[in-house]
């Protein structure tokens, strides 16, 4: 019997204590115990002492604090191979005679799940979530996870898990067969009883079962959707064949090509550009001078302008439990945005995305109002009115004298200048900008804009409220169209120049859309509509540089009433939403080039990736040079999330440097 005192250090992040007749190992490296080379060496070490001491039965592994293990340590990648691997540890804890319970006391991800699946059973905490992220680095699971997960759960189920990278709850891994059990009370205790329970048992590995039968023609029809959404990755559809194979190769050939597909994505571009942005959304939560600043606590905020992004705001709001006050100019105007949050609030249920106890306690925490006064008692208040400054510079004064003195006033313009608007209040130093995209209640990205007189304490209450609604916040300075939009003028300019070059918009859209962004750039200016840029246009006419390079063919467009989606025809021509080339828009940008003596010339789709990607990145490094924005990484976010770059190729900042 061990001395029920015995405690053991295997490495600096992994200890044992003997319970009795049972090791139980504790991995302990923070922030979330991720699998480096330190934590597999102690874990080979327990293992070798649990196999030589008479004195032990069993095994329990578990983890310190919120996690149990997150996976392999993505910042050993790239790096030399250091051993024991991954896969020897794995197969180490399979391969015990005596029985290895993995306890989970939290998260479980990627190389996490593997050791736990590779465990001889498996309890976890009711909070615990268990999941193969590894498609989201451009990798698949490579210490075994695509042949055991199938072997338990079947090949469906292993397919959507390993194939979308989304985690699943204790109770759903209950309900496939990932885990044996939830523990109903202390998680330590119950995997002790477990331990006792199996001691002296031969122990039953993962990789000897049968995987359980699942439908072929289902798993064949999961994986074409998956693809579908995937669309330009390599790993999805790697990850998925490797699982789906699990039911015809055994499990040594699996294995055997799990490990090379791993070795051949972890170097891939992919993976590189998708660790990058790994590593820069954890960088964008540092932001400079708020690092020991406490965000103001807010309750109940207010929402000015009720239309499609108010509302989406409003819902979003809603969603992450705060109380809301919308305002709008009128009583009917109220009541139309109401009706409005009601609707995707209905949507979200219908939807399953909130149960009906969710969606009573969102409308019952929803009022509006057509009286400003009534939004004294807000905490924030965001304004997402009609972007015109007169309109705005109103409403901020009359807010200004409205709430509290200490609440924040946020704006959500996309190009007016917030400072200007914090001018015209009392108190400036609450004025910040919080810059969604819409539909707000869906997209992830918001821009934090530190105005130049706003507290710290404005900017990082702003930046905790958007991180509280889920979204990526990313800190900017003042500039006409922040980080995002500035870049994407500059996006604008050289899809023009191209066009005037010989390029078609249909052949700039095709390059682009290969090249992996959600939709080309002619065809998001007509679903966003031009008339919103002709305006600028026509307002900066008079202090245009008459030298500059400039492309009036939109301003054609615009004149003969080609608006974009809306009004059916822009770049292309639409029905039923249906994108088509007209002729003749290719007549018009003929004529636009012949005015200016310009002979087109065919470009093809490399040299139009090259030079839109590149003057991203121009106009990028000019936002860096100002101090806009604070890193390459941040930019490559704001693209990433906000304007449909793909996030395999790392963000233009990224691609560019390659
Ligand atoms: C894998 O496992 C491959 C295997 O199949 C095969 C191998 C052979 N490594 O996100 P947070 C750092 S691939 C290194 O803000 P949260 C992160 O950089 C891996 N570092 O915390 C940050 O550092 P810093 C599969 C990691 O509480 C700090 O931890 N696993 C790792 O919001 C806090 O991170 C994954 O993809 C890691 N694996 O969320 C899981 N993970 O403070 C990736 C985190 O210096 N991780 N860090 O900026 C996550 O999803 C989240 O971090 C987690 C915690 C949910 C765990």
């Amino acid at each position: 019997m061990v001395d029920v005192t015995t405690s053991l250090t295997f490495s600096d992040t992994v200890s044992g204590k003997a319970e009795g007749d049972v090791l139980v190992v504790t991995l302990n490296n923070p922030p979330v115990n991720a699998a480096s080379a330190e934590l597999r060496q102690g874990l080979w070490r327990a293992l070798d002492h649990a196999r030589s001491d008479n004195a032990v039965s069993a095994v329990v592994i578990t983890g310190a604090g919120k996690s149990f293990v997150a996976g392999a340590d993505i910042k050993e990648f790239g790096k030399p191979q250091v051993d024991p691997t991954l896969p020897a540890v794995v197969e180490k804890i399979e391969a015990s005679e005596k029985p290895v319970i993995a306890a989970i006391n939290g998260v479980a991800l990627g190389g996490g799940c593997e050791i736990a699946l590779a465990a001889h059973a498996r309890i976890a905490h009711s909070k615990a979530k268990l999941g193969f992220p590894e498609v989201k680095l451009g990798i698949v699971p490579g210490a075994g996870g695509t042949q055991r997960l199938p072997r338990l759960v079947g090949c469906l189920e292993a397919v959507e898990m390993i194939g979308t990278g989304k985690p699943v709850n204790a109770e759903k891994a209950f309900g496939i067969g990932l885990i044996g059990a939830i523990a109903k009370g202390d998680l330590l205790s119950d995997a002790l009883a477990l331990a006792q329970s199996l001691k002296g048992k031969p122990v039953l590995r993962t990789s000897e079962r049968i995987a359980p039968r699942s439908d072929q023609a289902t798993v064949q029809n999961t994986i074409a959707k998956i693809t579908l959404k995937a669309k330009g990755q390599m790993a999805p559809g790697e990850a998925m064949r490797l699982a789906a194979s699990a039911s015809t190769l055994s499990f040594t050939q699996g294995l055997s090509d799990e490990r090379e597909t791993f070795l051949r994505l972890r170097d891939s571009d992919q993976a590189k550009a998708l660790r990058h942005v790994f590593f820069a959304e954890r960088d964008a939560a540092k932001v400079d001078g708020l690092e020991h600043v406490e965000p103001l606590p807010l309750n109940k905020i207010g929402v000015c302008g009720l239309g499609l992004m108010g509302a989406g705001i409003a819902t979003a709001l809603l969603s992450a439990g705060y109380e809301l006050i919308g305002y709008e100019r009128d009583e009917p105007a109220a009541e139309a945005g109401k009706a409005r949050i009601l609707d995707i609030l209905g949507k979200n249920l219908k939807s399953g995305r909130i149960d009906q106890a969710d969606f009573e306690r969102q409308a019952a925490n929803l009022a509006t109002t057509a009286k400003l006064r009534e939004l004294a008692p807000c905490d924030l208040v965001i304004e997402a009115v009609f972007d015109d400054m007169t309109i705005k510079t109103e409403l901020f004064q009359k807010l200004d004298l409205v709430i509290r003195s200490d609440a924040i006033l946020a704006t959500n313009t996309s190009y007016l200048d917030p400072d200007a608007l914090a001018a015209e209040t009392a108190h400036p130093e609450r004025v910040i900008g919080l810059h969604f995209f819409s539909p707000a209640n869906i997209m992830r990205l918001v821009e934090v804009v530190r105005c130049a007189q706003a507290t710290p304490q404005a900017v990082a209450t702003g930046f905790a409220l958007a991180k509280k609604l889920g979204k990526l916040p990313i800190v900017t300075g003042v500039c006409e169209g922040f980080i995002g939009n500035s870049i994407f003028s500059a996006y604008r300019r050289e899809a023009e120049f191209l066009l005037e070059d010989g390029a078609l918009p249909q052949e700039i859209d095709a390059a682009m859309e290969d090249y992996g962004m959600a939709m080309g750039p002619f065809a998001v200016f007509d679903l966003a509509g031009l008339e919103i840029a002709w305006a600028r246009r026509k307002r900066e006419a008079p202090t245009r540089d008459p030298e500059a390079r400039y492309v009036d063919i939109a301003d054609r467009l615009c004149e003969a009433g080609r608006l974009g989606q809306k009004s059916g025809r822009g770049w292309y021509s639409y029905e039923a939403g249906k994108r088509t080339v007209d002729s003749a828009v290719t007549e018009m940008i003929a004529q636009s080039r012949a005015a200016k003596g310009i002979t087109p010339r065919a470009i093809a789709s490399e040299e139009i990736v090259k030079r839109l990607i590149g003057a991203m990145a121009d106009e990028g490094k000019t936002l860096l040079d100002k101090a806009i924005a604070a890193r390459a990484s941040d930019i490559d976010l704001v693209m990433i999330n906000g304007y449909g770059f793909p996030a395999y190729r790392g963000g233009p900042m990224f691609a560019a440097s390659r």
